[in-house]
């Protein structure tokens, strides 16, 4: 329970609330909200709304007032959470992570943000050259993520396309020592195609001057230009080399050219309009010109014999291939700067014996739900992935707090709450759910395509609950019979187009596409496509879809997670207009539900909203009692607790765990705290008195 501020700011726990109905729960946090106090606590979780503004919070001095502190000493505050995950991982040597969750804009990325800049202010207090270079950079790979991962969409202007985990190493000094990051399925969709008021990712409009000629169609404002400096300066601060920073940037180029490139048929043959394009490629690829033209316009296809023999495809067929190539450029890159980065960061050469133990912390920040006027596969596996994470949060809730009252030798009493488990289910369940539907659709030779996968889906989901489509309910005028399927996610109903599904999931390129790149004399270009030396009659084996490897991942990371101790920042978005000052009753509302907070509320306080060790509890609210004040004489800290809680008349209130006071109602809380308050100025004045001699 967080330090008590004045009344006039709202409650600072929502387990302080007198009773837990979602209007005593929306009053509390739009009152905050309101006042400028952002940050809320339901126990250890911080509930977050975005202020759309800077806040004069995240200072030197905030840092300062945080550091080493117990939650309940100071406002609440990410730095506390930090601080707890922090000290959890230092004293107690446990594997610790902070999970950030919300819906897009909610503010997780800043969050993210502040607090790797705190965990990096309050280490390394020697300042030893080694660790400020491990952590400078951890700091700088952000920078360069987001300008590469990043990019504009109606719900954000910043907003993550890429799911970031980052394992934070620590030694036995509590410093860090190196990290590495996990990134989960880049939305590469959007290299070629944005909806109505995005953009592309920011990179693009970051580019080199000197690569200008080649991008004539992007618009660079001068907010863009500022950035590419800085990505340039962090790229060199992490030790990316000379040539390896070009390269990032001549790749980014030749995106932008085969993005622009045309071409013409004569009916029997497509040809590439004007060859200084294909020159500029090549040059930028280093490659040749004629691998470059024979790439594009031709397929290797398995002859007899094993020999490789060469077709002419039609312009259609060009045309549409064409922005594969350009997507798996662009993830390939992504991927190779997130594996050049670990690779600077990775701890090397630790030796357990002779550090100890190499610790721990994970920052979890992963695209929000979201729901958009076309909603297409990527958002279909974000928004699964958000449910994965919802899964986890009610699993990791609930058995922590089974736990500590199991640990404790308390009973308590289960509080019931909407388990999304069905809808996770629905999408990843072996044989029934959909991804397996769409993977069955992907293998199935001959013409499926998105529609008959569609049909299918209708056909074996159609008992589901929160599966629907418009051919389940006809009535339903607001999706298409050919097009539609609808899944009552835990956070909102999404209507998802199915159109592209099939494509996207297979994500086929063509080898001879593989076969370019990896014969350039660029090493870098090179080592992204190691697949590229493959023979045509060596990749006819199938690779695992784009939905099952992402499913995959998010249950690598759901692992991941469940062994470590959680700290959990759950991010609302205040309203849908940015603004500083709007406070959406509906929107919070809706959000505040989704994400089960008032149950998270109910479970904290399920007979017991406070908790603290017995040596803590007494350090607060010994002065309230005269058998502890200033030192109790007893045979316990236990004891000595029970005097206070006996004086105070709440023993009915209170249950005694092994090693914490459990305080069932917040009222009894309120009276020691009220007390605490009343004594103090007398405190006082009592020690000034000392000082002076006068008493
Ligand atoms: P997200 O990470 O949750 O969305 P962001 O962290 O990018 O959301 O926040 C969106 C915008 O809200 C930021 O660009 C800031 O302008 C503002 N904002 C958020 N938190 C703060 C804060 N603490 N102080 C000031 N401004 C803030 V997404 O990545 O879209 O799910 O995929
Ligand atoms: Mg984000």
């Amino acid at each position: 329970m967080a330090e008590l501020e004045g009344l006039e700011f709202g409650k600072s726990d929502f387990v302080l609330l007198d009773e837990v109905t979602m209007e005593q729960f929306m009053e509390n946090l739009k009152l905050r909200f309101e006042k400028g106090r952002i940050y809320t606590y339901i126990g250890e979780v911080v509930v977050s709304v975005n202020p759309y503004r800077q806040m004069d919070i995240y200072g030197k001095d905030n840092i300062e007032a945080y550091r080493g502190r117990e939650l309940y000493e100071n406002p609440p505050h990410l730095y506390a959470v930090s601080d707890a995950a922090y000290k959890a991982m230092k004293r107690r040597a446990k594997d610790t992570c902070i999970v950030i969750s919300g819906e897009s804009g909610a503010g997780k990325t800043e969050a993210s943000k502040y607090i790797m800049q705190y965990i990096a202010a309050i280490t390394n207090p020697s300042q030893r050259a080694e660790v400020e270079s491990v952590k400078n950079v951890l700091l700088k790979s952000n920078c360069v993520l987001e300008a590469f991962g990043n990019a504009k969409t109606n719900r954000n202007d910043n907003s993550s396309r890429f799911g970031k985990y980052m394992d934070i190493n620590f030694n036995f000094n509590g410093d860090p020592t190196g990290g590495h990051i996990n990134n989960y399925l880049l939305e590469k969709s959007r290299v070629v195609q944005q909806q109505g008021g995005e953009r592309n990712f920011h990179s693009f409009y970051q580019v080199n001057r000197s690569l200008h000629f080649c991008c004539k169609t992007v618009i660079t404002s001068n907010n863009d230009r500022s950035s590419h400096k800085a990505v340039l300066s962090a790229l060199e601060v992490i030790g990316f080399s000379k040539e390896e920073i070009n390269s990032v940037y001549q790749i980014l180029a030749t995106i932008l050219l085969l993005g622009n490139m045309q071409f013409e048929s004569d009916g029997e043959s497509v040809n590439i309009v004007g060859q200084e394009v294909v020159n500029h490629i090549s040059e930028l690829t280093a490659t040749e010109p004629d691998s470059v033209n024979k790439s594009l316009l031709y397929r290797t296809v398995d002859a007899c014999f094993g020999r490789d023999a060469f077709a002419k495809v039609c312009l259609q067929h060009t045309v549409r291939s064409l922005p594969s190539l350009l997507q798996a450029l662009y993830e390939r890159l992504f991927g190779w700067i997130v594996s050049r980065i670990n690779s600077i960061i990775e701890v090397k050469d630790y030796d357990p014996v002779l550090h100890g133990k190499n610790t721990v912390i994970g920052v979890l920040d992963i695209y929000g739900f979201e729901i958009f006027d076309n909603n297409s596969f990527e958002q279909f596996c974000i928004n699964y992935c958000n449910e994965k994470l919802q899964q986890l949060f009610i699993e990791l809730i609930l058995r922590q707090e089974q736990d500590e009252y199991q640990r404790e030798g308390i009973t308590w009493q289960h509080i019931e709450y909407f388990n999304n488990q069905i809808i996770v289910d629905l999408v990843e369940q072996a044989h029934k759910g959909i991804i397996s539907i769409l993977d069955e659709a992907c293998l199935t030779v001959g013409k499926v395509t998105d529609t008959v996968c569609l049909d299918s889906m209708d056909t074996k989901l159609a008992q589901h609950p929160h599966y629907t489509s418009r051919k389940l309910s006809p009535t339903d005028k607001s999706m298409d019979f050919q097009k539609h399927f609808r899944i009552r996610h835990y956070a909102g109903d999404v209507t998802y187009s199915v159109e592209g599904f099939l494509d996207k999931n297979k994500d086929l390129l063509f080898q001879d596409f593989k076969r370019l790149m990896y014969n350039s004399a660029n090493p870098v270009l090179k080592e992204m496509w190691p697949d590229g030396h493959l023979s045509i009659t060596e990749v006819t084996k199938r690779p695992l879809t784009a939905a099952t490897l992402f499913k995959n991942s998010i249950v690598a990371l759901v692992d991941k997670l469940a062994c470590k101790e959680p700290y959990y920042v759950r991010c609302i978005k205040p309203n849908e207009m940015k603004s500083p000052v709007l406070f959406d009753d509906a929107r919070c509302q809706h959000q505040v539900a989704y994400l089960g907070l008032l149950e998270n509320v109910r479970v904290r306080r399920a007979g017991f909203a406070y908790r603290q060790l017995y040596a803590r509890f007494l350090q607060r609210y010994k002065m309230t009692c005269e058998y502890t004040w200033p030192n109790h004489l007893m045979a316990s800290d236990r004891e000595a607790v029970e005097a206070i809680v006996i004086q105070h008349g709440f023993q009915d209130d209170v249950a005694y765990g092994q090693t914490k006071l459990f305080v069932r109602t917040p009222r009894s809380l309120f009276t020691l705290e009220q007390e605490r308050n009343n004594l103090i100025p007398i405190l006082v004045t009592f020690l000034q008195k000392v000082w002076r001699g006068t008493l």
